[in-house]
C-alpha cells in the first residue's frame, strides 16, 4: 500500500512539473509572421501593414516578429493565399476578387456599382455580413482578420480617351483573376485577359494588354501613367482588401497573442483606409498632370452601369441571392 502511495506521489509531482513547464514554454515561445502583398512600398496598403507590424511587435513585447514583403516578392494574391493554406506564409492582404476561387460568396463585392460610397461599404464590411464572410474562410483554412480598402477601380489604357462603352470596344484589358470581371468587360466589348498584378506593368509596356483598371492611388504609385495615356473615372467596382492570416498559425497562438493580432488588424485597418482615401483623391489630381483623365457625366456613367447590370442575375446563384439582397438591404438601412 505504502509503495502505491509513493508511486502516485512521484507521478503527480512529475506531472505537475510537466504542466508547469508546458505553461512556461507557451509564455516564452516566440512567433514569426511573414506577411506579403502585391502593391509596392509607397502604397497605403504597405503603410497599413507596417503599422500592423509595429503594433503586433510592441503589444506582444517582442514575442511576435513580423517581416513584411511588398511588390509580389512572395507571389501574387492567389499564390500567397495558397502559401497560407500550406503553412509556408502567415499573412497576406488580397483584393476580394481572387478570394472567389476559394469562397464564392466573396463574389458579392465584384458586383459592379454595388456600393454608392465608401461609407456604405464600411457599414457592410464592418457589420454582421462582413464578419460572417470573414468567418466563412475557416472552411479553406484561412482566418479573415479585417476588411481593409483597395477602393474604387478606374479604367486606364494606352489607345484612346474612353467616354462610353463604345470606346471600350476591342481594348485588351487586364483584369484580376475573377470570372465576373471577365464577363463584365466582355459585355462592354473589351478583350479581357486575367493576369497576376506583378506582371501587369511589363504587359502594358510591351503592349500585351492595352489597359487595366485599378484605384487612382495604384495607377499613380505603381507608375502606370508612364505606359498609359488615358484614364476614365468609371469607379465601376469598389474593391475591398482582406487581411488574412493562416488559421492554424492563429489558433496555435496563446489567447493573449491572438488578441494582440486581432486588435492590430482593426487599428491598422482604420489607418490604412484613411490613408487610402487620401491617396485616391490626391493622386487622381496628380494624374491629371501626366495623362488625360476623363470625368464621366452621370448619363455616360449610367450607360456603363446599365450594360453590366446583367451580371447580377448571372452570378446570383453562385453568390447566393439572399446574400446579395441582404447586402443591398444593409446599404439602404445604413442610409445610403
Ligand atoms: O496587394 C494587393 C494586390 O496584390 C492586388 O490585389 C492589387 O487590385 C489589385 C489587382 O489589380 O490585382
Amino acid at each position: 500500500m505504502k509503495k502505491i502511495w509513493v508511486s502516485v506521489l512521484v507521478i503527480s509531482i512529475a506531472m505537475s512539473g510537466l504542466f508547469a513547464e508546458g505553461k512556461q514554454d507557451d509564455s516564452e515561445k516566440t512567433y514569426k509572421i511573414t506577411a506579403g502583398i502585391g502593391l509596392n512600398d509607397k502604397s497605403a496598403q504597405y503603410e497599413g501593414l507596417m503599422y500592423f507590424k509595429e503594433l503586433v511587435e510592441k503589444n506582444s513585447n517582442g514575442r511576435i516578429t513580423v517581416d513584411v514583403y511588398h511588390s509580389s516578392q512572395l507571389g501574387d494574391d492567389r499564390e500567397m493565399m495558397e502559401a497560407l493554406q500550406r503553412g509556408e506564409q502567415e499573412v497576406t492582404c488580397p483584393s476580394t476578387a481572387p478570394i472567389v476561387s476559394f469562397q464564392p460568396e466573396f463574389g458579392v463585392f465584384d458586383l459592379p456599382f454595388l456600393f454608392p460610397n465608401a461609407e456604405a461599404a464600411d457599414a457592410v464590411l464592418d457589420g454582421k455580413i462582413g464578419q460572417e464572410l470573414l468567418d466563412s474562410l475557416s472552411i479553406v483554412g484561412l482566418k479573415g482578420l479585417a476588411f481593409w480598402e483597395n477602393g474604387y477601380r478606374n479604367l486606364t489604357n494606352s489607345k484612346r480617351a474612353v467616354y462610353t462603352p463604345a470606346d471600350v470596344n476591342g481594348l485588351k484589358v487586364r483584369t484580376m483573376e475573377n470570372p465576373m470581371h471577365l464577363d463584365a468587360w466582355t459585355t462592354l466589348g473589351a478583350n479581357p485577359t486575367p493576369m497576376a498584378f506583378g506582371e501587369l506593368f511589363s504587359a502594358m509596356q510591351q503592349g500585351v494588354v492595352d489597359g487595366q483598371e485599378n484605384p487612382w492611388g495604384t495607377i499613380y504609385l505603381q507608375n502606370f501613367f508612364e505606359v498609359q495615356g488615358f484614364a476614365t473615372d468609371t469607379g465601376h467596382v469598389y474593391s475591398p482588401f482582406v487581411l488574412l492570416i493562416a488559421e492554424k498559425f492563429f489558433n496555435d497562438l496563446p489567447e493573449d497573442l491572438q488578441k494582440v493580432v486581432q486588435d492590430a488588424a482593426i487599428a491598422s485597418r482604420d489607418r490604412e483606409r484613411e490613408l487610402n482615401r487620401k491617396y485616391n483623391s490626391e493622386y487622381k489630381e496628380k494624374l491629371k498632370e501626366v495623362m488625360t483623365v476623363v470625368e464621366l457625366t452621370p448619363a455616360q456613367k449610367a450607360e456603363f452601369q446599365s450594360m453590366v447590370m446583367p451580371v447580377y442575375d448571372t452570378y446570383s446563384k453562385a453568390i447566393g441571392k439572399d446574400l446579395i439582397d441582404s447586402v443591398l438591404a444593409e446599404i439602404k438601412s445604413a442610409g445610403y
